[in-house]
């Protein structure tokens, strides 16, 4: 019993956000970071499957990944883009290991289906890191993940729907939801669509009216939003689960003739928080945009230093997230690159 306790405990801790100040990036340490790498002055060969490029957010990662993994401090990246399958990252891990690269980064678009490629990294000595999403997998398979909490975000964008609910004295009003969910079974959609029905099922008054995947693509997220507005006249708040599909979805909305944002017919949750939604939180067109943070290539730089040594690190290491709405946009707004 006690046993059981302290691993769930540790089961916790480990996937806790506290213990992650070692490896936060530092920017003025970046210049002289090639000493930790190899010290036979090989480079450090590092293959990367990335999901795909269907957000722009999976762009910034794809390049916050390449840009920490330079030349310059001692890496050989090889990067290698599936197309949302998840058989080509299949095949590119597979590659990776006849290569025998030093390591493997699998940003893995889907929960399941790795147990058996990831055995096989495992028995070919090489250290996978997940970034970005997460695998359903036995933890003992890889070695670190790299990402965000997706249910905590699930969870923010409830919490402001409350609050905002609060503030118009609409709380116990009947409210008409509808969420265009991202790739099915992908632990960003589990996450999002559980941490905001950890919120919803408090309010008996709040109608999820359909839940469907735009797969994370504002073509799909403007037609599931059409097919939605044909099905459901009186829609109050759509979960968009993520800035590509808001961007469809308010263009389906504007073509039906409703208005949306502030103000509007239609209140927008949306999910990464790219800069072109930021404009359109200050707009006041999305109410509120729950931040999912893709630069995670310092980290996975910092993570590949530590084993380099031959030091421990956690099994998991979060990025840090905001939430935006027009009352604090501005000030971020300049700062965002991507
Ligand atoms: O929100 C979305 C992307 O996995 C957190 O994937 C990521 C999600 C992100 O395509 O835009």
């Amino acid at each position: 019993m006690v046993a059981a306790l302290a691993a769930a405990m540790a089961a916790v801790f480990l996937w806790g956000c506290g213990a992650f100040q070692d490896i936060r990036p530092q920017a003025e340490e970046a210049a002289d970071e090639r000493i930790y790498i190899q010290d036979n002055g090989e480079m450090v060969i590092v293959g990367f499957s990335q999901i795909g490029s269907e957000s722009i957010w999976r762009t910034a990662n794809t390049n916050s990944i390449q840009r920490a993994l330079t030349k310059e401090r001692g890496y050989f990246l090889i990067t290698d883009n599936a197309r949302q399958k998840q058989e080509n990252q299949i095949k590119a891990i597979r590659r990776y290991i006849s290569q025998r690269v030093d390591y493997i980064v699998l940003s893995p678009i889907t929960e399941s289906g790795w147990d058996t490629v990831l055995e096989e990294a495992r028995e070919a000595g090489i250290p996978v890191i997940l970034a970005d999403r997460c695998v359903d997998a036995d933890a003992s398979l890889y070695t670190t993940w790299v990402g965000t909490d997706s249910f905590q975000e699930g969870e923010k964008a409830g919490r402001w729907l409350e609050e905002n609910l609060k503030e118009k004295n609409r709380l116990y009003e009947d409210i008409n939801i509808v969420i265009l969910q991202g790739t099915p079974g992908s632990s960003a959609e589990r996450g999002r669509t559980e941490g905001f029905a950890s919120v919803a099922s408090r309010y008996g008054n709040w109608h999820i009216l359909d839940c469907q995947s735009g797969d994370f693509t504002t073509a799909k997220g403007k037609e599931i939003m059409e097919q939605f507005l044909a099905s459901y006249p009186d829609i109050d708040v759509v979960v968009s689960q993520n800035d590509d599909m808001t961007f469809g979805a308010m263009e389906a909305i504007a073509e039906a003739g409703l208005t949306m944002g502030v103000g509007g017919d239609i209140a927008l949750i949306s999910f990464d928080a790219v800069k072109e939604a930021l404009e359109l939180v200050r707009k006041g067109k999305i109410n509120v945009d729950i931040e999912c943070n893709p630069e995670q290539g310092e980290y996975i730089h910092r993570v590949i230093q530590k084993l380099e040594q031959g030091l421990a690190v956690e099994k998991a290491y979060e990025v840090e997230e905001m939430v935006f709405t027009y009352r604090n946009v501005t000030e971020y707004l300049d700062k965002r690159t991507y």
